[in-house]
């Protein structure tokens, strides 16, 4: 792997490409908003003029964007990743989107003559910063042998999960656990000072047994200050369960809870809050 493309420099796509670039890899990135790019630039990264420029100049091409949406936009039309790609070389889609999605854009990679590996994370801003992240990767085995040292960078396991669709469907199944969870969380810290409870010793009792867990931690101090600095952007999370929520109906999967809890993250966009953290649903709870 000589040459890496990276696409897509919002708050994770920045932080990853960063580090790729500390760990000394030649990276090209392009970002739609083209101001995004000054900041790796002065890093040391090269700036591409489209996806396609980028795709069809680099080895491997990353991408890192918000939606199945921006993560087909890349791909298609005269400027699309599949326009450049060429034979032989590879892209590597690191956005949350569903299985369906995910196998459209291996096909449009693999009939241009490209290699495709489908690669979305879990774990936020913070992990992506300290290359901790957990990177769910499925698709062409030569492709994820060949981006190993680059995922080595950007986390901390990397495990390879089969055919396109199982590294999107394991993320949609960690991400509705975790808004699941939130969603629960938050009720009870409310209910809980509601009822002249203390909401600190409400999170350290928490803490001291089996719900321990690093994300009611973080979270937590977040609520009880009233503090939703975007760490993962809200908005994103609903997208997940929306995800999460319609490949239960695909599956005659039942899922009271989940869609229940997408309610109020759909709730919690209305009125405003899709930018802000995720732990902002606490606002439409409380
Ligand atoms: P952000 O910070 O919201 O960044 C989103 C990125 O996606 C940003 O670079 C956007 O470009 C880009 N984007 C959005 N729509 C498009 C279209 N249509 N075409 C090209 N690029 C687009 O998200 P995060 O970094 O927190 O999350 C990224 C993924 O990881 C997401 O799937 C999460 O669920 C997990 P812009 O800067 O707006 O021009």
């Amino acid at each position: 792997m000589k040459s890496i493309g990276f696409l897509g420099l919002g708050i994770m796509g920045k932080a990853m490409a960063a580090n790729l670039i500390k760990a000394g890899f030649d990276v090209t990135v392009w970002n739609r908003n083209a101001a995004k790019c000054a900041e790796l630039v002065a890093l040391g990264a090269r700036q591409g003029a489209t996806p396609k420029d980028v795709a069809a100049h680099c080895d491997i091409t990353f991408a890192m964007v918000s939606d199945p949406e921006a993560a087909l936009a890349l791909c298609q039309g005269p400027d699309g990743v599949a326009a450049g790609i060429g034979t032989g070389r590879g892209y590597v889609d690191m956005s949350t989107v569903d299985d369906i999605t995910s196998k459209t854009i291996a096909g449009l990679i693999t009939q241009a003559g490209g290699r495709f590996l489908e690669a979305p994370v879990s774990g936020t801003k913070k992990p992506a910063e300290d290359g901790t992240l957990i990177i769910l990767a499925a698709g062409d085995p030569s492709l994820y042998d060949d981006v190993k040292p680059a995922f080595e960078v950007m986390g901390k396991m990397s495990p390879y999960l089969g055919d396109v669709g199982q590294g999107a469907n394991m993320k949609l199944v960690v991400n509705m656990m975790m808004g699941g969870m939130l969603s629960i969380f938050s009720e009870g810290l409310s209910l809980g000072q509601k009822a002249g409870l203390d909401g600190q010793q409400i999170l350290d009792i928490v803490d001291a047994g089996a719900m321990s867990n690093p994300m009611f931690k973080g979270k937590g101090a977040m609520l009880l200050n009233e503090n939703y600095t975007t760490s993962f952007p809200l908005k994103h999370m609903q997208k997940d369960m929306r995800l999460a929520v319609a490949l239960g109906d695909q599956l005659d999967q039942p899922l009271p809870t989940a869609a229940i809890a997408n309610e109020a993250f759909k709730q919690a966009i209305k009125a405003g809050f899709g930018e802000e953290d995720m732990a902002a649903v606490y606002k439409v709870i409380k």
